[in-house]
């Protein structure tokens, strides 16, 4: 007999591991606060999108939901960076349309992690909302929304219940997870980019008038994710499959622009008119959007513990939350759930061993690309259309082509491989001090010595493990 596991939150990475567990043979519960998603009148809420890559495609592959999700998915070939007067610039991200990233619906792909996790076992309680736990009976208090009070005995309790867990908290009142929020100072807001098709008539743009008599979907191109640096603050766009955009526009809580000057939605159009002109003339509904949706909070969540002894532990966002700006969270939640149940179905009956041997891998990788994903929120919004930039670009393009199994950009580590996160911000230190160091002073990569140059990247950078 496996043992029986209780996992909170049903969202993505809880509804993946409930799917890998119960594949494994586990009996696993899950209660999820919100309503099933699935029921017939869920639909038609606001579409999030979500980049999924390498290491969240590997997660599915595992529990044999890629070609599920393949066909929802919309490619993103680079970042199509927007600069003040409108023009753009394609900054492929990989190097060919194997290293891409892809669009995915939030929704979309919970409902199939949903299905799967029923499919492979699962059993799955929506509206139920953990309350507290009777650390003493391993008792899980749960709130429906009729307001009754169900009560469960655990199994082994494990927190998918992102990052306001209230696992985490009853964990708390028994021992200190030496936890500490980093608020960013930055929060967001998400707008929407209609699908040509779905334009006030008298709305659209004139530019786009054609291409939507010849029935194209996208006002802007489709197969990329869309950047507006604009030094402190920035907006991105990710396509949607039926032919939308989600944009997210990200600003400082305080200072100018910020959430705090930035109150309503006609301030938020005049602020669009004057920074984000091109993109103001594709949000029809700029003003409802921003007076309608919430601002969402952002900051790094670290914890020192994940687990309590043998009873409880805790993965994804209620483990680690990150900032989004390197798109890696669900990716990196969905590595956990991998990992956590590799170690689970190998030894069942030892979970304390197992909760500190899951906490002792992931730890290094989380701190790692919460770190990383901080950086990039910096080279997002004010580098990535700066010519320094550029010329440290191509320098890194040009070492990955003469050292291919050594010298690999880091975002390519991230995004396209499953090299350990903490090994891949390691070696993009060494690579940033040899690309600054070649670069310092210089406006061309002409004059480069390239055998200095390769000689100590052969010193400084081991080849790459190939299985990665
Ligand atoms: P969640 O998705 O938060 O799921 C937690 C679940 O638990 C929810 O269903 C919730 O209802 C439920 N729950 C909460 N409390 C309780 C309770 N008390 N009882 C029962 N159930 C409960 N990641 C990427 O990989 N790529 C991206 O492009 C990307 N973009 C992002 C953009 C933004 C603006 C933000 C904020 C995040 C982004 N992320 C991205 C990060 C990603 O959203 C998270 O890392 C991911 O959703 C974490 O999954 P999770 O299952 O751990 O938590
Ligand atoms: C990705 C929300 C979000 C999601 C993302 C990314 C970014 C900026 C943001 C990082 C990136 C995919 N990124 N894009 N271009 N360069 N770095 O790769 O997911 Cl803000």
């Amino acid at each position: 007999m496996k043992a029986k596991v209780t996992i909170v939150g049903a969202g993505l990475v809880g509804a993946l591991l409930a799917t890998l567990l119960a594949q494994r043979g586990f009996a696993v519960q899950v209660f999820e606060r919100r309503q099933d998603p699935r029921r017939a009148g869920f639909l038609g809420g606001r579409s999030i999108n979500l980049a999924l890559a390498e290491r969240g495609w590997h997660g599915l592959r595992v529990a044999g939901l890629a070609a599920r999700m393949q066909p929802l998915a919309v490619m993103m070939r680079g970042r199509m960076v927007h600069d003040l007067d409108g023009r753009t610039n394609l900054q492929r991200y990989g190097r060919d349309d194997s290293e891409v990233i892809w669009s995915v619906n939030r929704g979309a792909l919970n409902m199939v992690l949903l299905d799967a996790a029923e499919e492979a076992g699962a059993r799955i309680d929506f509206d139920r909302r953990l309350d507290r736990v009777d650390w003493d009976t391993s008792t899980l208090h749960l709130a429906g929304e009729d307001g009754c009070t169900h009560t469960h005995a655990a199994g082994l309790m494990i927190g998918a219940d992102g990052a306001g867990s209230a696992l985490r908290a009853a964990m708390g009142q028994i021992i200190d997870l030496g936890e500490r929020f980093e608020p960013l100072g930055h929060g967001y807001k998400e707008l929407e980019i209609p699908a040509l098709s779905a334009f006030p008539q008298d709305e659209l743009p004139p530019a786009l008038v054609e291409a939507a008599a010849r029935g194209e979907r996208f006002a802007i191109e489709a197969n990329a994710l869309h950047i507006w640096p604009r030094g402190n603050y920035m907006c991105i766009a990710l396509p949607n499959a039926e032919g939308s955009f989600t944009v997210t526009l990200f600003l400082p809580n305080e200072g100018s622009p910020s959430f705090t000057d930035i109150r309503t939605g006609s301030d938020a159009r005049a602020l669009f008119a004057r920074d984000f002109a091109d993109a103001s003339a594709l949000i029809p509904d700029l003003e409802a959007d921003f007076d309608g949706n919430p601002t969402g909070l952002l900051g790094t969540l670290y914890l020192e513990r994940w687990h309590l002894d043998g009873r409880a532990v805790l993965l994804g966002d209620a483990a680690h939350a990150i900032v989004p700006f390197h798109g890696q969270g669900m990716n990196a939640g969905f590595e956990d759930a991998v990992e956590l149940a590799d170690l689970l179905a190998a030894e069942p009956e030892r979970s304390e061993h197992v909760f500190a041997e899951f906490a002792r891998r992931r730890k290094p990788n989380s701190d790692a690309i919460a770190a990383m994903a901080l950086e990039n929120y910096v080279e997002m919004r004010d580098r990535v259309d700066d010519s320094d930039y550029l010329l440290l670009r191509e320098l890194d393009r040009r070492l990955a082509e003469r050292h291919p199994g050594r010298w690999v950009p880091r975002y390519a580590m991230v995004t396209f491989t499953r090299v350990a996160y903490a090994e891949a911000f390691a070696r993009g230190e060494i690579q940033a001090t040899i690309l600054r160091e070649a670069a310092s002073g210089r406006s061309s990569l002409d004059g480069i010595d390239a055998d200095t140059l390769d000689a100590r990247v052969r010193k400084s950078l081991p080849p790459l493990p190939t299985s990665a």
